[in-house]
């Protein structure tokens, strides 16, 4: 897949979303590091740029409710509904279902195996290709557990 791995937010908390930049490459996948400090409008220009089919959001800050949510809506506003969504960094479980609702497919917390990130988006392929939608526009209520 080609994937933007995105940095919203005023911090600077990078490591994560690196590490998950690597894991992802070395999992055969075309990855882009949007780097830190990006708006929501930021991102969404990146991901027409790129062509994107997927965009994994790393969040430190707690502004993960705020911005998270914010890209969400603004990907359906502009045609990127097919754009699978997920997401990673602190975001405590009892803001996961809201951020699933906005059309977040899997959320990854602090000590994921790289293997569960990876079998994640071999699952969203193996939907994709079984014409079952996954993009951020769908309204399926799936998500990945
Ligand atoms: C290291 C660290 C820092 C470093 C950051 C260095 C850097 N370049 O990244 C420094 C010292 C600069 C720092 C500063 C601050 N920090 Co700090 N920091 C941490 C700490 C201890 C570890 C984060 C980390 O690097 N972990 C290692 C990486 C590899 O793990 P990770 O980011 O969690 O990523 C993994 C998963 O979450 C997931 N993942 C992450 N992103 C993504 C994205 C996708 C798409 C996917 C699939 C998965 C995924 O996969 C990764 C691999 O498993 C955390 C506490 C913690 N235990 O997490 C606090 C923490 C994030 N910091 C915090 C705070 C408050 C701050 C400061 C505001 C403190 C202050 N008052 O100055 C400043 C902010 C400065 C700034 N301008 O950003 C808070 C945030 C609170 C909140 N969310 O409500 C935390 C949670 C500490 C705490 N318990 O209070 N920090």
């Amino acid at each position: 897949m080609r994937v933007v791995i995105a940095k919203p937010g005023l911090d600077g908390h990078d490591r994560g979303a690196k590490v998950i930049t690597r894991v992802l490459r070395d999992g055969g996948h075309e990855v882009i590091y949007t780097g830190i400090r990006k708006t929501p409008e930021q991102i969404i220009n990146i991901l027409i740029d790129e062509d994107a089919t997927a965009l994994g959001i790393s969040s430190l800050s707690g502004a993960h409710e705020v911005l998270i949510p914010k890209i969400c809506d603004k990907m359906r506003t502009v045609g990127l509904s097919d754009v699978v969504v997920f997401a990673g960094g602190i975001i405590p479980e009892k803001d996961h279902e809201s951020l699933h609702s906005s059309g977040v497919r899997a959320i990854f917390g602090p000590g994921t195996h790289s293997e569960s990130i990876i079998n994640f988006l071999i699952e969203v392929s193996e939907r994709q290709k079984r014409g079952e939608p996954t993009g951020v526009g769908e309204d399926t209520g799936w998500h990945w557990d």
